[in-house]
């Protein structure tokens, strides 16, 4: 493929502030965060009864409607009048559900406003992240920018370099695809075989939105850009980090969009406000946010966030550079770690599958620990760049069990194992670690983060 700029060098180690490692032996020793267990078993729970209809688990409640007022008795909202529309004017959440929320790792050192929260993959359903649950992740905090104020520009190897207002933008031929989005730095830890205690926490830099803008190739087409001798474009944001991404002129011209819009309404300040980069099958730091400037350029620029940031450390010593594509990988989202099954008996297993390099063409999912491959079923729509929900059935039989699923997109790529990866890569990365996950079952039923080699 001729999209990814490929380049190997020797560099300095850039200072490592991502994984603070004291905090994360806490972690690894502790196995889970206590008080965390104690609220998702609780939601669980709840999710456990609320899925009962249509399963096995409905018949083996079915014996213990006799005598339940819950359903012998006509709830009071069957009585009463409703609250009047418009008392929410902007919808929320029910009441019983405000425990959902993006959260910051108990493994991580907030450096200032620089941080990022998780997405609760182990809460949400299908494969769209709702807006207020999609990870942020900010190199210097966000903003809530004025959009009448907000300009961008398009400069450098173009005839006409031109200045753009969000009103001139949003008069143009728009379109809307839904993609993921993933920090590069998204299930960092697992390098160092740190067990992070719930898959929001191992995942959580990940989401899935529809987004809706113009096509960046338009815009360079609109300011005639040098056909000839263009090699790549810098993307650079308006906020206090200056972040800037170099992306080759291919993946710029492909499928690369210039978005205002996130799930049918205006981005959020947190994912950019009023102007980002969406950058299908890359990692996120190239999803300029607050997006102000694109140049147009000859060669890569190589600036502070790909000099010195977002480089993969090889076991010889030398960082990748420009290593973008998120590559194939997949995720039970439940069972997962910090949760509980309750009983033995029937559960669905479900999960993420999702691949930068196109769609996901089948998932495969194990029970113990990898020996043995059943194929999951993939939900529509399956999409190229795009999470892919798949679901399969289990009976549990109260015996302890490793839950793996492996993921293969439409290239043939295969999710690899975590010593396949290691084997190449090594374990000095922080970034790109697209490994099968196992989760252990115990006796209990107590599901936690292993690795298994
Ligand atoms: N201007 C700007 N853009 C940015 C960042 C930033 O700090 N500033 N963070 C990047 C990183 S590292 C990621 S992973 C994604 C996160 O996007 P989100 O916050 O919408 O999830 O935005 C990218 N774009
Ligand atoms: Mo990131």
């Amino acid at each position: 493929m001729s999209h990814e700029i490929k380049k190997t060098g020797r560099i300095l180690r850039a200072p490592e502030n991502f994984v603070d490692s004291r905090l994360a032996e806490e972690i690894s020793k502790d196995g889970m965060n206590k008080e965390r267990r104690g609220f998702l078993r609780r939601s669980f729970l709840a999710a456990s009864a609320a899925m009962a209809s249509g399963t096995a688990l409905a018949q083996a409640a079915a014996s213990s409607f006799e005598g339940d007022s819950n359903i012998l008795t006509l709830p009071e909202h069957a009585k009463t009048l409703g609250k009047p529309v418009a008392t929410n004017a902007y919808g929320m959440p029910s009441k019983f559900e405000t425990n959902l929320l993006r959260r910051e790792s108990p493994g991580l050192t907030r450096v200032s406003a620089a941080s990022v929260a998780f997405t609760p993959l182990q809460g949400l359903f299908g494969i769209i992240t709702p807006s207020g649950l999609h990870f942020e992740r900010h190199h210097q905090g966000w903003y809530d920018v004025d959009p009448s104020k907000h300009r961008f520009m398009i400069n450098g190897m173009v005839k006409n370099p031109k200045v753009y207002t969000m009103d001139d933008l949003m008069r143009m031929p728009s379109v809307s695809r839904m993609h993921f989005i993933e920090c590069g730095a998204n299930t960092a830890m697992e390098w160092g075989n740190v067990a992070v205690p719930t898959v929001q926490y191992s995942h959580g830099m990940l989401s899935c939105s529809e987004f809706t803008g113009v096509p960046l190739s338009y815009l360079l087409e609109d300011c005639g850009y040098d056909k000839k001798n263009a090699r790549v474009v810098l993307a650079e944001g308006s906020d206090g980090s200056a972040m800037t991404r170099t992306i080759s002129i291919d993946r710029a011209l492909d499928d690369v969009l210039v978005v205002w819009g996130m799930n049918g309404e205006m981005l959020r300040p947190e994912n950019g406000y009023p102007l980002r980069l969406v950058v299908p099958g890359v990692q996120g730091v190239s999803w300029v946010k607050w997006l102000r400037r694109i140049e147009v350029g000859d060669k890569p620029y190589a600036t502070k966030d790909e000099a010195i940031h977002y480089i993969d450390a090889m076991p010889d010593g030398t960082f990748r550079q420009y290593t973008s594509i998120q590559e194939t990988k997949s995720v039970i989202t439940t069972p997962s770690a910090g949760q509980t099954l309750l009983d033995k008996g029937f559960y669905n297993i479900t999960g993420l599958a999702w691949s930068g390099r196109g769609k996901i063409k089948r998932v495969d999912v194990s029970v113990d620990g990898g020996r043995n491959w059943r194929t999951a079923r993939l939900e529509t729509p399956v999409l190229s760049k795009c999470l892919t929900r798949f679901n399969i059935d289990w009976v549990w039989d109260g015996s302890p069990a490793v839950l793996q699923s492996r993921a293969i997109d439409e290239t043939g790529y295969v999710q690899p194992k975590i010593n396949e990866l290691r084997a190449v890569r090594g374990t000095k990365s922080i970034y790109h670690n697209n490994a099968i996950q196992s989760w252990k079952v115990a006796e209990s039923g107590e599901v936690s983060n292993v690795q298994v080699y």
